[in-house]
């Protein structure tokens, strides 16, 4: 369901007069979290209400996060910062796909296109599409049919923009002969956004971004996984300017509950920044239900490039300049002052607790209270750089654990184990998300095959030199080819959907009937 929220007059009157701009937001909540996601770059925030917006478990009323935004910068040849940045009141991300001119994010088409810049879909609509897209009377459900795959390059939008499979190679999104979205999870919503269309409340400079983000959630059996909500991302450059030390990262308003009694911390051998309850009761507070005795920790895992920093929002939450969250993105405080650990030694990774005598905000005897903090990840590029028309890839996760013990660390003990288990169940994945790509390859299927669905021959075109396999959607390995094939015969197995997974790390789907 899509609402419209709430109607924010701009900071800055600047490029247009006097603009608005409406924020619309989703909720993902097909596990046992149910997180709201904003067309803004923010999410797990009402941005209406001013309210918590990650709830889990699910219908219990607990909210673990408060905000959380992805945001980024760098500095250009000249080392001027440029930034796309938001808070709790403000975004520099506009919903919708680049544009070369400014002009053009105000074509009608575009408007009514973009304007939400929310796509939510669930496998299963896509699987059953795969089986029956031919069948007579069938009628290609919205979510398939709206899918953004292709931008109006007539208006300098990408002409690829979300995943799909290209069984034709042709580059263009034909539902209607069997071409479907690619995404994770059992339901995803994407959102699409752009840092171009309009002057930053910030006062950046703007970047040239495109910022596609993909929130998806799996219903599972394994309780990780199942208070699992994932985000995947990817940050293309299609401004005219090469950043250097280009800083992605996110505000984090971790709430735990009653926010007034938390503690925060970071596991940095396991790519994770988290929250825990202060004391062993989590009291209500302020209309916010508290999680009670034995409270629970919440955390955010960096999947594929690492957490690079975790440290407190020094400074105010609304009253930062563009250059102070550059040094927090930085891993430092907002003057650009480093911090310093236990050994005085200079750490990125603040309260880095290594187990349970480690150094941490309860040993240091600091009073818990609201934790709000600023997470860095790295990019995965080569030495920061983040060229025109190039892309990089973070993956992150959002996870919880229960506590069981009487212990104020039983929680954050359990978490990493948990974040540890995320972090196994997405490798399994074989996601090709470490690479940097050009705009063009994008994440398209580069091999076609066909037909599909299939009674049994399928026809390869692309994969003669690609070792491939085909599994079951349990997991099951059905057939391997080493050497790379133009043909598979499936005639054998039984009806349903496969998947396929070729040595370039693409994987497409294939209905047996
Ligand atoms: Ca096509
Ligand atoms: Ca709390
Ligand atoms: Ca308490
Ligand atoms: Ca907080």
């Amino acid at each position: 369901m899509k609402r419209i929220l709430l109607i924010l007059p701009l900071l800055f009157a600047g490029l247009h007069s006097f603009s608005q701009q409406t924020v619309f937001f989703d909720n993902i909540s097909f596990n046992n979290a149910s997180a709201v996601v904003n067309n803004n770059g923010t999410f797990f925030n009402d941005y209406g209400d001013q309210t918590s917006g990650y709830e889990i478990p699910k219908n219990s009323g607990k909210n673990a996060i408060y905000f959380m935004n992805l945001m980024g910068g760098g500095t250009d040849v000249n080392n001027q910062l440029k930034a796309a940045l938001s808070d709790y009141a403000s975004s520099d991300f506009f919903p919708g796909p680049y544009a070369t001119d400014v002009q053009n994010y105000q074509t009608p088409a575009y408007v009514s296109r973009f304007s939400e810049s929310l796509w939510a879909i669930e496998q299963t609509t896509i699987n059953d599409h795969i089986a029956h897209w031919n069948d007579s009377g069938y009628v290609i459900p919205t979510a398939i049919s709206n899918w953004p795959a292709n931008g109006n390059t007539a208006n300098g939008e990408s002409q690829i923009l979300a995943p799909f499979s290209d069984l034709d190679g042709d580059h263009l999104y034909e539902p209607e002969t069997g071409e479907y979205p690619i995404i994770r999870g059992d339901k995803a919503i994407l959102c699409i956004l752009n840092d171009h269309a309009d002057v930053h409340s910030s006062g950046a400079e703007t970047i040239g971004l495109e910022l596609h983000i993909l929130f998806y959630q799996y219903t599972s059996a394994d309780p990780a996984i199942d208070n699992t909500t994932f985000i995947h991302s990817r940050w293309y450059n299609r401004g005219t300017q090469t950043l250097y030390n280009f800083k992605p990262g996110s505000t984090v308003d971790f709430d735990l509950g009653n926010p007034q009694d938390d503690y925060y911390g970071t596991a940095p051998q396991s790519n994770l920044a988290y929250v825990y309850n202060g004391d062993m009761n989590d009291e209500p507070f302020a209309g916010q239900i508290g999680y009670g005795e034995y409270p629970p920790a919440v955390g955010i895992v960096a999947l594929n490039t690492g957490l690079a920093s975790h440290v407190p929002l020094t400074g105010g939450q609304n009253s930062l300049t563009p250059s102070q969250y550059y040094h927090l993105l930085s891993g430092k405080d907002n003057f650009g002052t480093p911090f310093y650990d236990e050994n005085n030694q200079i750490t990125t990774y603040m309260y880095n607790e290594e187990g349970v005598n480690g150094w941490n905000q309860y040993t240091e005897g600091l009073p818990s209270g609201d934790v709000r903090s600023v997470v860095g990840f790295n990019t995965g590029l080569n030495d920061g750089i983040f060229r025109p028309n190039t892309s990089f890839c973070l993956d992150l996760a959002v996870v919880y654990a229960n506590n069981s013990t009487n212990d104020l660390f039983g929680s954050v003990t359990h978490l990493i184990s948990v974040a540890d288990s995320v972090q196994t169940f997405y490798n399994t994945q074989g996601y090709a998300c470490l690479s940097t790509l050009s705009v063009e390859q994008n994440e398209l299927v580069s091999v076609q095959l066909f037909p599909n669905p299939t009674t049994g021959f399928i026809t390869l075109k692309g994969a003669e030199n690609m070792s491939f396999e085909v599994r079951s959607t349990d997991g099951k390995l059905i057939h391997r080819e080493l050497n790379g094939a133009s043909f598979i015969d499936l005639s054998a197995v039984q009806a349903g959907i496969y998947t396929i997974t070729f040595s370039n790390n693409t994987t497409t789907m294939i209905c047996k009937q």
